[in-house]
C-alpha cells in the first residue's frame, strides 16, 4: 500500500511539472520570446550562485556537524597499529579532492552566473588548442594523482608484510557462509590444522578440517554466537575464505575489510591497540556517547559502557547478510591466553572416538595425556579422601587399549595410564586395588567371561612388572554382565568393553 501511494504521489508531481512547463511556453508565447528568455537565464543564473552558496556551505557544515560520526574523527579514531597510517592517507586524498571539489564547484556556478545570455550579443570565445592550458590540466592532476598512488602503494606495504616463520604472530581463520562466520584459534601449537573441501560434511566437519594432520587436533572453532577475543598489542594475521558466496571481513574499528571469497583465500594483518574497555573510556570523552544507551531507560548504562567492536559482512550476499554480524572483544594478552586455554579443541569435543576420527586407538595426544593423568589422580583421591561413602570405587581406565579382538594389552598407548597408577600406587601405598574387566554381549557369555579375565590378568601383570607389589592387586573377568549402557548402539557397546579399576581398600 505505502509504494502504491508514493508512487501515486510521484506520478502527480511529474503531471505538475509537464503543466507547469506547458503553461509558462504558452505565456511565453503570448509575451514575446526575446523578453521571456531574458528573465529565465537572469533567474536561473542567480538560482545557480544560490545553490552554489547554499551547497557549499552545506557540504562543509554537514561534515563538521557529523565529523564525530565518520571514522578516523573524534571517538572513532583507529583501534588498530596500522590504522592511522590508512586513516592519514584518507585525510590526504580528502585535502586534495577538497580543494578540486571547492574550486571546481565555485568556477561551475559562478561561470554558469556570470556567462548567462544577457542584453549583449556575446558569444563564446572559441580556440582550437592551447598548449599551456593542456599542460596546466594534465601536469598537475597526474602529479598528485601519482603522489597519492604511490603513498597509497607504500602504505598497503608496511600494513601487509610478508610474514615468515620467525615473524610472532597469531593466525586465526574466518570462514564466511549464508550466514554467519566460522572463526577458528589454532590450540597450543599456535598453527592451524590443513582443510581440504572434499573433507566437508555438514553434520560434523563443517570447515572440511583434515584430522590426520597433527596441527588441526587442537584447534578450536567458536560457536556461531561466541564473542571473538582477540589480544592487544599482538599482530594478528586472518586467513579469509569463504564457503559459497562472496562475502567481506569488515572489522570498522581496526580499519580491516578483505573480501572473502569462495576458493580463493585472502588475509589480513593487523595489531588491536586499543582493548575493547580503552575504547570505551575513549568515546566516554564525548558528550554524544554519554546518553544513556536505551532512551526507555535514562538511568541505565550510558552508551559508551555498552559499546562493542564488531565484526560485519561488507558484502551484500543474501537476505540474512545482516545476521553475519560478529561481537569482537580485544583483551590483554594475559587474559586472551586463558580464554584460550579454556576453550575446547573442536576434535576432542565432537570428533574423538567416532568414526571420524583416524587416530582412534592409535594415537594419545599430548594434552589428552596430560588432561587423563590429573582427572585419575583428583578421581583417586577423592574417593581415599571421601568419608560419606558417596564416592566412586570403579575407576575406568579410559586410556588402556587391547589389540581388537584380542587380549593382548597395546602397551605403547597404554603405558601413560597405566605408568600413572603405578605412581598412585606408590603414592597411596595401602590402597588395594581390582583389575575389572567387562566385554559387551556380542559373541557368547563363556568366552567374553574369558576375554575380560584375560585382559584384566594382562594389565594386572603389566603393574606388577613395574614393581607393584602382586598382594595389593587382583584381577577378574565380569564377562557381558556389568553393561553401564544399553548394548544395542555401537557407541553403548564401545562404553562397555572397559577395563576398570576397583579400589577395594583404602
Ligand atoms: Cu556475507
Amino acid at each position: 500500500m505505502t509504494y502504491f501511494v508514493a508512487f501515486a504521489i510521484i506520478f502527480l508531481l511529474a503531471v505538475v511539472v509537464v503543466q507547469i512547463g506547458k503553461l509558462s511556453e504558452l505565456a511565453g508565447r503570448i509575451r514575446g520570446e526575446e523578453s521571456v528568455e531574458r528573465s529565465s537565464n537572469n533567474t536561473q543564473g542567480k538560482a545557480l550562485v544560490a545553490f552554489m552558496v547554499v551547497f557549499l556551505l552545506g557540504t562543509v557544515i554537514s561534515a563538521y556537524y557529523y565529523k564525530n560520526d565518520m571514522l578516523g574523527y573524534g571517538p572513532l579514531t583507529s583501534a588498530s597499529a596500522h590504522g592511522f597510517e590508512l586513516d592519514h592517507i584518507f585525510n590526504v586524498t580528502l585535502l586534495f579532492t577538497g580543494i578540486v571539489f571547492v574550486i571546481t564547484h565555485i568556477l561551475l556556478f559562478w561561470y554558469s552566473y556570470k556567462y548567462r545570455k544577457t542584453n549583449s550579443d556575446r558569444k563564446a570565445l572559441f580556440f582550437a588548442h592551447d598548449t599551456k592550458l593542456e599542460m596546466i590540466w594534465t601536469v598537475i592532476p597526474a602529479v598528485v594523482m601519482t603522489y597519492l598512488v604511490a603513498n597509497g602503494l607504500i602504505a598497503w606495504n608496511s600494513i601487509f608484510p610478508t610474514l615468515t616463520s620467525e615473524d610472532k604472530y597469531l593466525e586465526i581463520e574466518a570462514t564466511g557462509y549464508q550466514f554467519a562466520w566460522d572463526i577458528r584459534y589454532p590450540g597450543a601449537d599456535g598453527k592451524l590444522g590443513n582443510k581440504d573441501f572434499r573433507l566437508i560434511d555438514p553434520a560434523t566437519n563443517s570447515l572440511g578440517i583434515d584430522w590426520r594432520d597433527e596441527a588441526s587436533v587442537d584447534d578450536i572453532v567458536l560457536g556461531g554466537t561466541d564473542k571473538i577475543l582477540l589480544p592487544k598489542d599482538s599482530l594478528i594475521k586472518v586467513r579469509i575464505t569463504a564457503k559459497d558466496v562472496l562475502h567481506n571481513f569488515y572489522l570498522p574499528h581496526f580499519r580491516v575489510k578483505m573480501d572473502a571469497v569462495p576458493g580463493l583465500p585472502t588475509s589480513f594483518i593487523f595489531t588491536p591497540v586499543k582493548t575493547t574497555k580503552e575504547f570505551r573510556e575513549q568515546l566516554s570523552q564525548f558528550p554524544e556517547w554519554q546518553v544513556p544507551a536505551d532512551p526507555a531507560e535514562p538511568n541505565g548504562p550510558k552508551k559508551w559502557e555498552k559499546f562493542e567492536y564488531e565484526l560485519a559482512c561488507a558484502e551484500l550476499c543474501g537476505k540474512g547478510h545482516y545476521s553475519m554480524r560478529r561481537i569482537v572483544e580485544v583483551v590483554e594478552r594475559e587474559e586472551f591466553d586463558t580464554w584460550l586455554a579454556g576453550q575446547k579443541a573442536f576434535y576432542t569435543t565432537n570428533i574423538r572416538g567416532t568414526s571420524a576420527d583416524p587416530w582412534d586407538g592409535k594415537k594419545l595426544f599430548p594434552s589428552e595425556i596430560k588432561a587423563r593423568a590429573s582427572e585419575l589422580k583428583s578421581d583417586i583421591a577423592n574417593f581415599l579422601a571421601d568419608t560419606t561413602g558417596s564416592a566412586n570405587r570403579n575407576i575406568q581406565l579410559k586410556h588402556v587399549f587391547y589389540n581388537t579382538g584380542l587380549a593382548d594389552l597395546n602397551s605403547n598407548l597404554s603405558k601413560y595410564e597405566l605408568d600413572h597408577i603405578v605412581e598412585l600406587m606408590v603414592k597411596y601405598p595401602s590402597m588395594k586395588v581390582e583389575l575389572a574387566g567387562h566385554t559387551d554381549n556380542v559373541g557368547d557369555g563363556a568366552s567374553n567371561l574369558a576375554l575380560s579375565n584375560s585382559r584384566s590378568n594382562n594389565v594386572l601383570q603389566y603393574l606388577i612388572g613395574k614393581g607393584v607389589a602382586p598382594g595389593r592387586m587382583s584381577a577378574k573377568g565380569y564377562g557381558q554382565d556389568q553393561p553401564i549402557e544399553p548394548n544395542e548402539t555401537p557407541e553403548g557397546r564401545q562404553k562397555n568393553r572397559r577395563t576398570e579399576l576397583r579400589i577395594t581398600s583404602k
